[in-house]
């Protein structure tokens, strides 16, 4: 199985990347970010519940998204393997996916980081906001989610690396680039 976790600060292109490896790789997308917007947008109660976390920039629960993932695990036992997309975003997170994993006889594969400088980032989710609307796309949201990302989700870099699975891809140039650069690695991964 090939199980990899897509990581970077918001606005990365996380989510942009994994719409292309899941094609070539034949991987199940797992996106936290777009599981949460998905239970906003059904206006159930968790829905309710993560809505104002999510617009203060803060990061939902690790109880919420690990349960969140176990359930698409089980739903998906077959799959040739996962991508992690926005998720584990704490060590609590990683750690509960190893354990996770290590119940399926698996593990993972590989942590892409993507480096991005914040200044590209806040030019990036500013003009998402404009274009899409999205609630957490405005300049005083997007400042709070980068503070947070450094708090809270950088570590989870060093951890991926302590266990000598971090690959660190250039995330600035055209996104066709970017994406044949992430591809060389999961390539050799899945060799
Ligand atoms: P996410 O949905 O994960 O949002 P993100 O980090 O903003 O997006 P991503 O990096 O995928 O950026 P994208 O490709 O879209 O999280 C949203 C919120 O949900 C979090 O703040 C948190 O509250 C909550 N949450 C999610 N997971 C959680 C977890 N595990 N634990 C706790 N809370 C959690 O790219 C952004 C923009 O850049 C796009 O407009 C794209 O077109 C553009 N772009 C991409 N690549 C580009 C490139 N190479 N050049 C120029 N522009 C590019």
């Amino acid at each position: 199985m090939l199980n990899l976790v897509l990581f970077g600060p918001p606005g990365a292109g996380k989510g942009t990347q994994s719409a292309k490896i899941i094609d070539t790789f034949g991987l199940i997308h797992l996106s936290t970010g777009d599981m949460l917007r998905a239970e906003k947008a059904s206006g159930s109660e968790l829905g309710e519940r993560v809505k104002s976390i999510i617009a203060e920039g803060k990061l939902v629960s690790d109880e919420i998204v690990i349960e969140m993932i176990s359930k698409r695990l089980d739903q998906h036992a077959d799959a040739n393997g996962f991508i992690f997309d926005g998720f584990p975003r704490t060590i609590p997170q990683a750690e509960a996916l190893d354990t996770l994993l290590a119940e399926k006889g698996t593990a993972i594969s590989g942590m892409i980081s993507l480096v991005v400088p914040d200044e590209e980032l806040v030019v990036r989710l500013v003009k998402r906001g404009i274009d899409s609307g999205r609630a957490d796309d405005n300049e005083e949201t997007i400042s709070k989610r980068i503070i947070e990302y450094n708090e809270k989700t950088l570590p989870v870099e060093s951890y991926y690396q302590s266990q000598n699975k971090l690959h660190r891809v250039e995330g600035v140039g055209s996104i066709e680039e970017i994406g044949q650069n992430i591809a060389s690695v999961l390539n050799e991964l899945n060799k």
